[in-house]
């Protein structure tokens, strides 16, 4: 059996390597010709423990194959970007281009999955470009009992950091545009799910995978308005949070400096789009967020004493703990402001980089490594929660104005134990 992947990126070129792993033979299709050449001589683009290894087994033994164009194939699946534009409308312009470019080597009895996240309806709408490009055969959703081709939307849900095994043990929600179609994407995904594989309509699987990532943006904002609350209040956050989670059915996320990554901070854009009257949470999360970066420059700017120069060591710049992406990271967007105030040398840190990412360059930043920034400085911002930053001796920080975005000084991860032990004992 022969499965075509369109788009290998950050979920993409996983699932090529998973397919071809679970015996299947793979074609990864992307437009990037320097993604093509790489793939096929074995190597990654992207950082993702353990795809390297398995990538370039799976080229050697000629499982994966890479092109630039779409092949003949049983099965083609769609992961490519469906990014937003400027004012927050989603662009599926890549989907669209994807099935214009497999429409020509459709044939009879193959399979679509869309798995990129999408609008609900966008399932419907490619099955339209498909079926205007080859009115030769039936589609599902015009002829759902006598279609020729079989058309289906199953959402990745993995997260970044853990994509081989999540793609594995995760279960899967699968939208076919008919019976059959459901069927045949349930018989290509059980190639390699351990998971259950749940089966419901396209629109209702695409809107499961937007308000999975939406009701952690709800969430992460009702954790950032509490910290504001405490803030206002005199009260560590992250005391209030813990001990309530000890409620058998509370369970608050972490406050921090803001949503950061490719789909969080997006995905909630999708549902506002299609239904703005009903969305005030929705809406009142994304700007409690967005706005996080700001507060943390504020906060900041708080300490500053007039007339004098403070030196500020930013400690960490990915969008979030123990990985190196720093695309759409609120730390980033943190430090770009802070290099805006008067009077201010900023230093940052970022274990997992070697030097700054090309938005904070020529802003007079200075780069270099976590001790030596502390050091140096009279406020430490901590921006994301590395582990390494934890192993970090508090005499360093002793003298420091220190703002703590993250918690893992203040009360969090070490400290817990200890303060749940003094409470009982006093
Ligand atoms: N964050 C907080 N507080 C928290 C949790 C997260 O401020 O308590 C911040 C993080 O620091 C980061 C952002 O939110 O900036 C997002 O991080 P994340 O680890 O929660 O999620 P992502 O963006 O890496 O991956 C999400 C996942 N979705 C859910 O957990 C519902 C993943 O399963 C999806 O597959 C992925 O989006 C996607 O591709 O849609």
């Amino acid at each position: 059996r022969t499965v075509s992947v369109i788009g290998m990126g950050y979920i993409g070129l996983p699932t090529c390597a998973i397919f071809a792993k679970a015996g299947l033979d793979v074609f990864g299709v992307d437009t990037n010709p320097a993604v093509v050449s790489k793939v096929n001589q074995g190597e990654i683009h992207i950082v993702e423990p353990d795809l390297a290894g398995l990538i370039s087994h799976v080229v050697s033994t000629g499982r994966l194959k890479a092109f630039e164009t779409p092949q003949t194939a049983d099965a083609h699946v769609i992961a490519v970007p469906t990014p937003f534009t400027s004012d927050h409308k989603p662009d599926v312009s890549y989907v669209m281009m994807a099935a214009a470019a497999i429409a020509p080597v459709l044939k009879r009895g193959d399979l679509v999955v869309l798995e990129s996240t999408s609008p609900v309806g966008t399932t419907r709408q490619m099955a339209d470009v498909l079926a205007e490009l080859r009115p030769d055969l039936n589609f599902p959703h015009l002829q759902p009992d006598d279609a020729d081709v079989f058309i289906a939307y199953s959402p990745e849900r993995v997260l970044p950091g853990r994509v081989l095994t999540e793609l594995v043990d995760n279960d899967r929600s699968i939208g076919g545009l008919s019976r059959a179609s459901s069927q045949r994407a349930v018989e290509l995904y059980s190639t390699f799910v351990a998971g259950d594989l749940y089966i419901t309509t396209a629109e209702s699987a695409e809107m499961v995978k937007l308000t999975e990532n939406a009701f952690r943006d709800v969430n992460i904002a009702f954790a950032n308005e509490l910290s504001a609350v405490c803030q206002h209040l005199g009260l560590n956050v992250w005391e209030v949070i813990e001990l309530a989670n000890r409620h058998p059915r509370v369970n608050i996320l972490n406050p921090g400096p803001g949503v950061g990554g490719h789909c969080i901070a997006v995905d909630p854009y999708f549902i506002i789009d299609a239904a703005p009257e009903q969305t005030p949470m929705m809406q009142a999360a994304r700007k409690i967020n967005s706005g996080r970066p700001h507060g943390v420059m504020h906060e900041v700017e708080a300490l500053l004493e007039p007339g004098r120069r403070h030196t500020i060591a930013c400690l960490g710049l990915s969008f979030k703990s123990n990985i190196d992406d720093m695309r759409e990271s609120p730390a980033v967007e943190v430090v770009k402001l802070i290099s805006e105030l008067p009077d201010a040398t900023v230093l940052a840190a970022e274990p997992h980089a070697q030097g700054l990412p090309s938005e904070l360059e020529g802003r007079g930043i200075i780069f270099m490594d976590a001790l030596s920034a502390i050091s140096n400085a009279d406020i430490v911002l901590l921006l994301v929660d590395h582990r390494q930053f934890s192993f970090i001796d508090p005499e360093a920080l002793k003298d420091k104005k220190l703002i703590d975005t993250r918690g893992l000084w203040t009360w969090r991860k070490s400290k817990r134990t200890d303060s749940r032990i003094e409470g009982r004992n006093s």
